[in-house]
């Protein structure tokens, strides 16, 4: 074997070997509803290296990389047989987005992707451009359902237009997690749809869906919100009775567009909804992240919502291939009450934080509400004061 391929193989092989192995650690600061970790648990660096190098040194003399890999983030989760797993969204040199799943044996740290990325079937005659920001939701119906974004050209856009696209639902099922069955897409009354989620539960007998209904591929345009429908059957999922549960608002964070996390969790007071809310800034969109409860009995109608954000990017977090994103589509809630919540930064690397059922439970019922005006800002944080009188 040449020298120079042998040492460099086993140069990048130590290397990626540390990082895979490296214990992250809670960050101190907190605002006591959360804590961050030290170090983004998931990277292009993480990418096995036989997806990257040929790793004959006949065919590959100078241990060049061979396939890039640019990003691995907006991951789907769940634990399976004690293992944490992240479906992540893996975006080559090439724009294009696949699916591959990681597994930490702690939710926490030494995340390491399974051998192969996921072959998603395609739709006879049909095929997805693009696939991204899989939401696994284990449904009471006994499958695992992954609903993804899947986007194709825009059949109608004009020939010097290269860019324009449709987005939609595509959706997978699946008993193991490593065989997929493919069914239809999504149909809505919407022209586009993303951020489209499986509620775990049945609801009067039908399957409940969380869309987000949009005109554009970017602009939601006149549609936008959180919405809930109704799909009578998984194979052929027609989405009835769509209402918007969770709308857009002027001058919040969620004043552009929003769409759901991942599924929500079901607790006592309520179900627990992670959502992410855009606004427009002068440096263009700002993603963060908030929080909303949903009545056990009537999932439509929202209970408790805090104002404003409950996670927005600090420090690294800010940057990247899209800059001042936050984004979530994956949480696991573990038997003792602990919450991994899985948020992806700047459309680049995966991160988790911890907290509990408890207290998100408090951060949403207990937290002040949006009142939408500078002079209610600082009334609710008066009547705090107030409250706190004598004891500071
Ligand atoms: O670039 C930020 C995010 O933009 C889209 O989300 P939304 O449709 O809510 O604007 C998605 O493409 C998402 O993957 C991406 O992280």
């Amino acid at each position: 074997m040449n020298t120079l391929f042998k040492d460099s193989f086993e140069a990048v092989k130590a290397e990626q070997s540390k990082l895979l192995g490296r214990t992250n650690k809670l960050v101190a600061k907190s605002n006591g509803i959360y804590q961050r970790f030290e170090f983004p648990i998931v990277t292009p660096d993480h990418i096995p290296l036989h997806w990257r190098y040929d790793l004959d040194p006949e065919t590959n003399p100078y241990m060049m990389e061979r396939i890039g890999f640019n990003s691995t983030f907006n991951a789907g989760a769940i634990k399976r047989n004690g293992h944490y797993l992240l479906c992540l969204r893996v975006e080559g040199n090439d724009r294009k987005s696949f699916f591959a799943m990681a597994e930490s044996p702690n939710g926490i740290d030494n995340f390491r992707f399974w051998d192969e990325p996921f072959t998603i079937p395609e739709i006879p005659g049909n095929p997805d451009t693009n696939v991204y920001d899989m939401r696994l939701t284990a449904h009471e119906d006994g499958w695992i359902y992954g609903i993804f974004c899947t986007e194709r050209k825009d059949p109608k856009a004009s020939p010097d237009d290269t860019s324009s696209a449709i987005a939609n639902a595509g959706i997978v099922r699946t008993q193991d997690l490593k065989h997929w069955e493919r069914l239809p897409d999504l149909v809505s009354n919407s022209g586009q749809q993303r951020n489209v989620v499986l509620h775990p539960e049945f609801v009067n007998g039908k399957y409940a869906i969380y869309t987000r209904p949009q005109d554009g591929f970017i602009n939601v345009g006149s549609g936008g919100g959180i919405g809930l429908g109704y799909v009578d059957d998984m194979a052929h999922p027609v989405v009835k009775d769509e209402k918007i549960i969770n709308n857009k608002v002027y001058h919040t964070v969620y004043e552009l567009k929003n769409g759901q996390g991942p599924a929500p969790i079901k607790t006592s007071k309520g179900w627990l909804h992670l959502a992410h809310g855009v606004r427009k800034t002068a440096a263009g969109l700002r993603y963060t992240l908030y929080m909303f409860m949903t009545d056990l009995k009537d999932i439509s109608k929202v209970i408790y919502q805090p104002a404003g954000y409950f996670m927005a990017p600090i420090n690294g977090e800010r940057t990247g291939d899209v800059s001042n994103v936050l984004f979530t589509n994956g949480w696991i809630a573990d038997d003792d009450g602990t919450v991994y919540i899985y948020y992806a930064s700047s459309d680049t690397r995966m991160h988790v934080a911890v907290s509990s059922i408890d207290k998100l439970v408090d951060y949403v019922v207990n937290s002040p509400e949006d009142k939408f005006t500078s002079a209610n800002s600082v009334k609710t944080i008066l009547k705090l004061i107030q409250k706190n009188k004598g004891l500071y």
